[in-house]
């Protein structure tokens, strides 16, 4: 039975949603865009859902405006979006692409206008494929070109904008995208894995010397990771030790050098053989200070020990008889635990919920209007666990549901849903869901009644 306890959140509490570029904008070759690995990757046989790709996606490049009434229609105080790299300089280097800054540039003036704080996010996986072909995140270089690409938004943006967020996820990037090879660019190599972790975290901190040069005076400064709560399968010690080394990869391994300026010395015993060579700046760099942590969680990890799977010898099982969305388990009592965790052992000054959200079946009804009552009970769940982690003293400042829109959910395609608006993905035609009239309320009264 959910909690139906009413919450009220504290005033100026900051309500959104998120996107990202290559999910939603489409135009993949207008104005001057250059090709990103998403752009090789999702046109790989065999590499997507059906061969999804995100050439139109939700056309928001496009459809912005509208997007911005449905923002407007909604109540929403921020609006989370990043930028897409290939559009600001096509190749990864060289002179910024008026074309692609004036885009972005266009955005923010309109969301300011309308009151919505933007919170772009400057790297949400899409780098541009020339830099792919020089080597990728493996590549040093590749964070010395972030940290350019950071200051040339920044310098156009700048003025406007009070919260930027570097990175989106980086563990997805690295371990996905070069462990896995179930994302973009597609590589399954420890070693590039590894200098990826450590490339992505250095270019963060180039991009947070290059955003604190070039913005406004308190402009706020953070980096979002998917974090999570690894329970054990049992009480036995082995388990208990596997999901151990689940939080050091999985949490740690970003949370202790963004923080504390060091590897967790349990994951490099782990892994340390997959990092590249350090240089005696990299951890200072990294650890510059910053003025938010963002929080994107979806659902716990149960976790045995599992002598199958190489390094972290675990893996995860999903208990029976609990309830399960098309991609993960609910599990609405982790959100509270992990934000009193990361508050109690990295002491930020603030946290930002920067995704939460679920994907659930749903479609238009005969009369025109989405049911999607699961989705609102998931939400409703969860703000009401982010309360509460405030109520007991945790920094949260703002909420963010994943995501405004459906949209292309990487190799999944789009038969995966998250948004609070469906997509017809023939017409692009949207439609408000049951969802998003809901979390109207929600912003309205400022909590959950
Ligand atoms: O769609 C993704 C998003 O790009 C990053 N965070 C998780 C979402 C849902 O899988």
């Amino acid at each position: 039975m959910p909690d139906q306890t009413p919450i009220t959140f504290p005033q100026g509490f900051t309500w959104g949603v998120a996107t990202s570029s290559y999910q939603i904008e489409g135009a993949v070759n207008e104005d001057g865009r250059g090709v990103s690995i998403w752009d090789t990757f999702s046109h790989t046989p065999g590499k997507t859902y059906q061969g999804h790709h995100a050439d139109i996606a939700a056309d928001h490049y496009h459809r912005w405006r509208e997007d911005l009434d449905l923002m407007v229609s909604l109540g929403l105080k921020a609006y989370r979006f990043s930028i897409a790299w290939p559009r600001i300089q096509p190749d990864g280097v060289g002179p910024a692409n008026p074309a692609g800054l004036d885009f972005y540039d266009r955005l923010v003036d309109a969301l300011l206008e309308k009151g919505i704080e933007p919170f772009p996010t400057l790297y949400h996986w899409d780098l541009p494929q020339a830099l792919q072909d020089k080597g990728g995140w493996p590549n040093r270089e590749t964070a010395v070109h972030f940290g350019e690409y950071a200051r040339l938004v920044a310098k156009k943006l700048g003025d406007r904008v009070n919260y930027w967020i570097t990175h989106n996820e980086p563990w997805v990037m690295a371990f996905a995208g070069h462990f896995a090879g179930e994302h973009a660019p597609g590589i399954q190599d420890p070693l590039a894995a590894g200098a990826t972790v450590h490339h992505l975290l250095l270019s963060h901190g180039y991009a947070v010397e290059s955003l604190r040069a070039n913005s406004r005076p308190g402009a706020q400064i953070g980096i979002t990771l998917n974090l999570s709560v690894m329970h054990p399968a049992t009480d036995s010690d082995e388990d208990r030790a596997a999901a151990w080394r689940y939080d050091g990869i999985g949490n740690r391994l970003f949370l202790d050098p963004v923080f504390k300026g060091q590897y967790p010395a349990d994951v490099m015993a782990m892994l340390g053989p997959m990092f590249p060579q350090m240089q005696p700046d990299d951890m200072r760099i990294i650890a510059a200070p910053l003025d938010f942590i963002g929080v994107n969680y979806y659902s716990r990890s149960v976790v045995r020990h599992d002598p199958n799977f190489p390094f972290i010898e675990a893996s995860t099982i999903h208990p029976e008889g609990n309830e399960y969305s098309q991609m993960w388990e609910i599990y609405p009592e982790g959100i509270y635990e992990l934000l009193m965790r990361v508050w109690k052992d990295y002491q930020p000054k603030k946290i930002l919920v920067t995704e939460n959200g679920i994907c659930v079946p749903d479609g238009i009804d005969f009369d025109g209007r989405v049911r999607d009552y699961r989705r609102i009970a998931y939400l409703r769940d969860h703000i009401a666990q982010v309360g509460r982690a405030i109520g007991d003293g945790a920094p949260v400042d703002g909420y963010l549901v994943w995501s405004l829109l459906d949209n292309f959910e990487w190799a999944h395609g789009y038969r995966m849903r998250f948004g609070l608006v469906y997509v017809d993905f023939d017409t692009c035609q949207r439609t408000m869901k049951d969802s998003g009239r809901w979390y109207a309320k929600v912003i309205r009264q400022n909590g959950l009644s």
